[in-house]
């Protein structure tokens, strides 16, 4: 065989294997809008990508907190008003994207105590039914009053 099939075929094996990647269950872009008042809750906003298989998403909690919920925001369809429920788990699909964000998806996190706030991050974990525990850390934005998605709860 000629001495350069020897240099492409591994080259080319490696870029197949590439291609054919398994997916894997990760958590992105999470960030926290720290609410101004206080007693408030604040939201939490990140996109869930899917692995392999089906999962869902059972739980989102911090040692910085004192309480989370996960919301969706759903309109009322006699008057139109958009009010959030509370969702104890969503099904992040295999090789999907769940995204959690304004106006959709969210979980809300009660008492952020001092040391995120000071820092300005928090150590966010999310638990799925598969076992797996993703620990992210999400930047803490303080957010001006007025822009409070939460102030109405
Ligand atoms: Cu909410």
């Amino acid at each position: 065989m000629n001495r350069l099939w020897l240099l492409i075929i591994p080259a080319l094996a490696m870029l197949i294997a590439s291609c054919g990647r398994p997916a894997e269950l990760k958590v992105n872009d999470a960030v926290l809008k720290l609410s101004p008042v206080d007693n408030n809750p604040s939201a939490l906003y990140f996109t869930v990508h899917g692995g392999m298989q089906d999962v869902t998403l059972l739980r989102v909690s911090s040692p910085s907190i004192l309480r989370a919920e996960m919301h969706d925001t759903v309109s009322d369809p006699k008057t139109g008003m958009l009010t959030m429920t509370k969702i104890d788990r969503i099904k992040i699909p295999a090789k999907g994207k769940v995204e959690f964000k304004r106006g959709g998806k969210h979980a809300m996190l009660w008492g952020v105590n001092l040391i995120a706030r000071r820092l300005e991050k928090i150590e966010v974990e999310f638990v799925f039914s598969n076992g797996d525990r993703i620990r992210v850390t999400a930047p803490v934005e303080k957010i001006a009053a007025g822009q409070d998605e939460h102030a109405g709860h």
